[in-house]
């Protein structure tokens, strides 16, 4: 379902500073250095956190259970009256009540009721859904008109501890100005990175209003979300469970389709900013007190960049002379004008990249451990044709980003004894 990024290399790559500084003398500035590269090994082990909020009834549990692919939060108006509840991966279903500073209560199983019954200031549901690595699902509680949620623990503190955030707001009476106030605090990064859900747009009365919906929202919109989404839930759930296959059409109309582009495309680029940081902390701080240094970045423009940072990827060996093959012929055509546009060139990416992924297969890696990188390939696929669908500069640059990332990971994984 939702693919991202790989975190290895670079996790691979922190792991080993960690290792190799414990031989290096003792100081201040070192530990403080293994402590930051020990928080971009906890940031990018993290999923990213999604939250659904809005007023009360807007629908936000009804769409975090949509893209859990379980009916586990309970909905409609009469449901127990819950905390912030965080739905995220565990090998073992199991349920957490929680307070902020203080011991909590484990439930073996999902739980809600139980949890729910000691007063937590939050429950946390581990699934062993797969999808759920990636993500985790925060399911605010409801704003009122003053928009403080349930014991008093104000939505905008709860929204610190999320990479994005879905605001549900019910079609019926969509936007108002209570959600407007509280939204408006939300900082600016977080904003960028999160979306407007438009939900009960199966209701016949707000399918006919919906495009003077669309128009008022959209001249508003402005730096306040990266997207407005309308959607009809019940519509996009029984889309989904329509016989063996889903209804890929309903699932289309109802804009589930949509939300799930969109929510992968706002978590994948948190990823590759955490990925960004830490390359950035690795080349200029932690390599270099190794005495090592990494291959440059690429340089994020225009296709004709492809072969500059394919030089960068070394040291020869035979997938990796293939690879530096591929991305030249990438140049030329740019360069010889045969790729219009951006989307041609995702193309091409994506059609090198699906090559390298069927070699992978049954190619023997020289590298140890390297199992995880046909994996790698197969992932970054998806990535660069889900990039295809989105418009601006950003997913050629995405694109250069995993070209650049997967050249290293083949220098690494092709030559290593
Ligand atoms: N027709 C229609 N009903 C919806 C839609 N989304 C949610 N509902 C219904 O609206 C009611 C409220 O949905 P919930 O998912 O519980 O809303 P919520 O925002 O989690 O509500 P609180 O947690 O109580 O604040 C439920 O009866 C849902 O079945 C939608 O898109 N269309
Ligand atoms: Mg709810």
């Amino acid at each position: 379902m939702i693919e991202f990024p790989g975190v290895e290399t670079e996790t691979k790559q922190l792991e080993q500073f960690l290792e190799d500084s414990q031989s290096l003398p003792a100081s201040d500035e070192l530990t403080a250095l293994q402590d930051e590269a020990r928080q971009h090994v906890s940031r990018l082990s993290t999923a990213i956190g999604i939250a659904f909020a809005g007023e009360f009834s807007a629908g936000k549990s009804s769409l975090a259970n949509m893209l859990a692919g379980a009916d586990i939060l309970p909905t409609g108006v009469r449901h127990l009256q819950l905390p912030l509840v965080i739905l995220n991966y565990s090998d073992k279903p199991r349920t957490v009540a929680g307070w902020w500073g203080q011991e909590h209560k484990t439930f073996p199983g999902v739980a809600l009721t139980d949890a729910a019954e000691i007063n937590p200031d939050f429950i946390s549901i581990g699934l062993d859904t797969p999808a759920l690595q990636q993500v985790s699902l925060f399911d605010l509680p409801g704003t009122g008109v003053s928009g403080i949620a349930h014991d008093d623990t104000n939505t905008l503190d709860l929204l610190k501890f999320v990479d994005c955030a879905i605001w549900c707001t019910n079609g019926t009476s969509p936007w108002r100005e209570s959600e407007r106030q509280i939204w408006q605090q939300v900082p600016d990064n977080l904003k960028k990175s999160s979306l407007l859900a438009i939900t009960h747009t199966d209701l016949p009365a707000v399918q006919e209003e919906l495009p003077d919906i669309l128009k008022r929202l959209e001249a508003e919109k402005g730096e306040l979300f990266q997207e407005i989404i309308p959607i009809a839930t019940p519509e996009a759930v029984s889309a989904l469970a329509d016989g063996p296959e889903p209804d890929f059409e309903r699932w289309n109309e109802s804009g589930g389709q949509f939300l799930a582009e969109q929510i992968l495309t706002a978590a994948s680029r948190r990823r590759e900013a955490d990925l960004e940081n830490a390359r950035r902390d690795l080349k200029e701080k932690f390599l270099p007190l190794l005495g090592e240094v990494l291959p440059e970045e690429p340089v994020e423009t225009e296709a004709t960049d492809v072969e500059e940072f394919s030089e960068n990827a070394a040291p020869q060996n035979e997938l990796l002379a293939i690879w530096k093959e591929r991305l030249s012929d990438v140049c030329r055509q740019t360069e010889a004008g045969d790729l219009s546009d951006s989307t041609e060139l995702l193309q091409s990416c994506q059609e090198i990249v699906e090559e390298f992924a069927e070699r992978l297969i049954d190619a023997k890696l020289p590298a140890t451990g390297a199992d995880w990188v046909p994996e790698e390939f197969e992932r970054a696929t998806d990535l660069l044709l889900l990039l295809q669908f989105e418009t601006g500069d950003g997913p050629v640059s995405d694109a250069l980003n995993v070209m650049h990332q997967l050249g290293e990971t083949l220098s690494w994984a092709g030559s290593h004894p």
